[in-house]
């Protein structure tokens, strides 16, 4: 397998980082000791051959800017997120819950066929026929469920992500609405919209039981899109191409990649995704249709400089950069503290306003004297929710949204 050198700047970096305690989360919690065995390996790598390789294909991804913690499962790191709105797609994260589907699925694009039923006029279209039916584009931030999952000290099941499970990412596709509207209306009165993926299941097994298939809220198809393209690019396989589920606002399970059919439909989706994972259940409970599925995303923030991925910061003037956003609701305002949370300063929105599906950047200029700094952030949506101080516990470690967990302590010299 070939494996891609670490470019010099970034192994400076990492060499720099050697040995500080560094990377994010307060020294009390499970994940700053996970995070800092992971700073610490890296830092020991000369050449990649200590981080995992990226799987095939994924391989375009910048070695340099993600963590791969499996084959299926590739995090962006704090530090990489960069001070433009958009993320990159060779730094965006990857999730998949089974292996992508073979390549050659992209080799005749316009043919990929999706099946829209529950309509008035039920009927399979091609994507070469989608395109001639309807555009848009918008930007939404991508964040797994699970993003956050390794600030849980219960040591829940699952990819330990930190931070990186997320992304701001621009879609272009049609309007789930405008195709509705095409196909005459919906069928009667179906409470859910259920999107199926396209894997190719093994034999042999149960696919209730692996089929990636998500039902969310009826209602969400008026802002929901079908995407081609991400980024101003034919949407690649790692991020779900030929065609993919937008569900802005809602967590990443719900954004179902190489999507062939969209269904409105009066119940939830029986398979195993839909029924007992991604359910909000409390700590001793055994995950089911009675908890709460990961829907909407609630609102979140985190710092992503100065010394996100433990790079040397000196004292002085320093600008606190960070992403803000609010799942279904739009960004009002983001507060910063230096002290762990003791004291707030309103922080400064920048960047281009993409729309309340997309997230915010803010910066505030402070002085930091040399010593230990814990750094937070807490943002506010237009409807008045805060971001929650304390993670909501839950036995799978869903939805962190803490921004206690999600603080980062930085070393100032
Ligand atoms: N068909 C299909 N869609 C899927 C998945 C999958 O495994 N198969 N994974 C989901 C999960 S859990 C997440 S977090 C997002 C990840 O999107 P990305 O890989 O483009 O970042 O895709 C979602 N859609
Ligand atoms: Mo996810």
């Amino acid at each position: 397998m070939e494996t891609t050198p670490l470019n010099p700047a970034r192994r400076r970096l990492l060499a720099g980082s050697a040995g500080a305690l560094t990377v994010a989360g307060l020294a009390t919690s499970g994940v700053a000791r996970a995070s800092e065995q992971a700073g610490s390996k890296a830092a020991a790598a000369p050449a990649a051959s200590a981080a995992k390789p990226l799987p095939a294909y994924a391989a375009w991804k910048d070695p340099d800017s993600v963590i791969v913690h499996s084959a299926n499962t590739i995090e962006t790191r704090r530090g990489a997120f960069g001070d433009g709105v958009i993320t990159p797609a060779r730094e965006l994260y990857v999730r998949n819950n089974l292996p992508p589907p073979d390549a050659s699925i992209l080799d005749d694009r316009d043919a990929w066929a999706v099946e829209i039923q529950g309509v008035k006029q039920p009927r399979t279209l091609t994507l070469g026929e989608l395109k001639t039916l309807g555009v848009e584009t918008m930007a939404t931030v991508l964040q797994c469920s699970g993003n956050g999952r390794g600030f849980f000290p219960h040591q829940p099941s699952g990819t330990k992500w930190q931070v990186g499970a997320a992304g701001c990412v621009m879609w272009t596709g049609i309007p789930v609405r405008t195709l509705v509207e095409y196909l005459g209306g919906l069928e009667g009165d179906p409470a859910y919209m259920t999107g199926t993926g396209g894997e190719k299941l093994p034999d042999g097994l149960d696919p209730k039981t692996l089929m990636v298939e998500r039902s969310v809220p009826r209602d969400t198809m008026q802002d929901a899109m079908l995407a081609w393209e991400m980024n101003n690019e034919p949407l690649s396989l790692a991020h779900g191409g030929p065609l993919r589920l937008i569900v802005p606002g809602y967590t990443g399970v719900n954004n179902v990649k190489y999507i062939k059919r969209l269904a409105f439909t009066t119940e939830q989706s029986p398979v195993k995704i839909q029924q007992t994972s991604y359910r909000l259940a409390p700590l001793d409970a055994k995950p089911g249709p009675e908890h709460p599925s990961a829907w909407a995303m609630t609102p979140k923030s985190w710092v992503t400089a100065p010394g996100a991925d433990g790079e040397p910061v000196k004292a002085g003037r320093q600008l606190v950069r960070g992403v803000a956003f609010c799942g279904i609701h739009a960004v009002k305002r983001v507060d910063v503290s230096l002290d762990g949370g003791k004291t707030w300063k309103q922080a400064t929105l920048v960047g281009p306003d993409l729309g309340k599906y997309a997230w915010r950047q803010f910066a505030l200029a402070v002085e930091l004297p040399a010593g230990e700094h814990v750094l937070a952030s807490r943002v506010e949506d237009t409807e008045g929710n805060v971001q929650v101080e304390e993670r909501v516990e839950n036995v799978r470690g869903y939805l962190n949204a803490s921004w206690r967990d999600h603080a980062l302590k930085i070393t100032v010299s």
